[in-house]
């Protein structure tokens, strides 16, 4: 067993209000007249064997009942907490639910919850790769998050402004943000992002910067809910899932084993990644055309005309099928398939 050692939430701790912890209508829409002496918690950290939240009255460990685990929490969640026994009696419906499906695992792990905003984080330099970029897009437009495009190592790279480009044609309307984690003030540029009661989380290869700009985000001094394990040969890792505070009021959820990602379950994600070819589709002559070969193919005639970028066409088919193809099936009457993503419950 690693031996574990909590980077204590510091005392002085900014107080604690409600919306500054993230919560909202959202949220408040959802208690019930017998939740009145129950204490709205969110979690702040998950370790396999524990769990601890943060309420107006700061930081407080959290028990389950015996049939629950830790794994049925995400950091970010916000939960109903009895008072004195610290039992967690509820868990509120979450706004947004980040989730991994691992290779032959037993379904989708959780990632993090109720995030405003997923910064993805690539580096100007071998990084920066525009199909795992659109991955990371489908995937937080799917979890209900606004993605942010963060480019890093601009300092070493030859054009930097080709990267900026290249990635805001990435999808309509998203934000790039090119920066420096290293050097101070680089969270000034994310200020937009990172106020009073909003979330965050970072995604993206290992070596990119993220943990540098959880860093410079959090400051030292407000580490909260962290959590270090020796590994086996005695170095720091931080393997818990955790919230930090961030300086400027809002929150940053570090998501260790976050760095690949099989697509599954993501169909929504996609179609809003390609809505210029989503677009088009309605305006096939077949309600089920492939854009391959049909006639009266809107997206074929759009590839003619020049309109529609041959490159992105391929890169959306071959993500639309690797999302079919890893998307369980659910069995409904009569033997009629239907994608198990439909109404996802969160
Ligand atoms: N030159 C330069 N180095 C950077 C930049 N961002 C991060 N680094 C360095 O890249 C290395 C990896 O950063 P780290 O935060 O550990 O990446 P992580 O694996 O994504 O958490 C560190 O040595 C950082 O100091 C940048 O914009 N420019
Ligand atoms: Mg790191
Ligand atoms: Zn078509």
């Amino acid at each position: 067993m690693p031996s574990v050692e909590a980077v204590t939430a510091s005392s002085s701790a900014p107080s604690l209000s409600l919306a500054g912890l993230g919560w909202s209508e959202f949220f408040g829409d959802q208690l019930e007249p017998g939740d009145a002496d129950l204490i709205p918690t969110r979690i702040a950290m998950v370790h396999r064997d524990r769990l601890s939240g943060l309420s107006q009255t700061g930081q407080t460990d959290l028990s389950l009942a015996p049939q629950a685990t830790t794994g049925d929490y995400a950091v970010g969640d916000w939960v109903l907490v009895e008072p004195h026994s610290h039992l967690v009696r509820r868990r509120l419906t979450r706004k947004t639910v980040l989730e991994r499906r691992v290779q032959g695992g037993r379904g989708p792990q959780l990632a993090a919850a109720n995030v405003d905003t997923l910064f993805i984080v690539t580096s100007c330099n071998a990084d920066f790769n525009i199909a795992r970029l659109e991955r990371y897009l489908a995937l937080a437009n799917e979890a209900g998050t606004t993605p942010v495009i963060l480019l890093t190592k601009a300092d070493t790279a030859e054009d930097a402004e080709a990267y900026q480009s290249q990635a805001a044609a990435l999808q309509r309307g998203l934000a790039v943000v090119t920066l420096n984690p290293r050097i101070s003030g680089a969270a000034s540029a994310l200020a937009a992002w990172c106020g009073a009661g909003q979330t965050v989380a970072l995604i993206g290869s290992s070596g990119v910067g993220k943990s540098t700009l959880v860093n410079s985000l959090a400051g030292s001094a407000q580490q909260t809910g962290a959590i270090r394990e020796h590994d086996a040969k005695g170095r720091h890792t931080t393997t818990a899932r955790s919230l930090h505070a961030i300086a400027g009021g809002g929150w940053v959820i570090d998501t260790p084993g976050m760095r690949t990602l099989q697509v599954s379950d993501v169909a929504y994600g996609i179609d809003m990644l390609f809505a210029e070819i989503t677009e088009l589709a309605p305006l096939c002559k077949f309600r089920d055309c492939t854009h391959v070969h049909e006639p009266g193919c809107a997206v074929q005639a759009a590839l003619k005309a020049g309109t529609l970028d041959p490159d992105r066409l391929a890169r959306w088919r071959k993500l639309s099928d690797e999302n079919q193809h890893n998307t369980p099936v659910l069995t409904g009457p009569r033997g009629a398939k239907s994608p198990a993503g439909r109404g996802k419950r969160r």
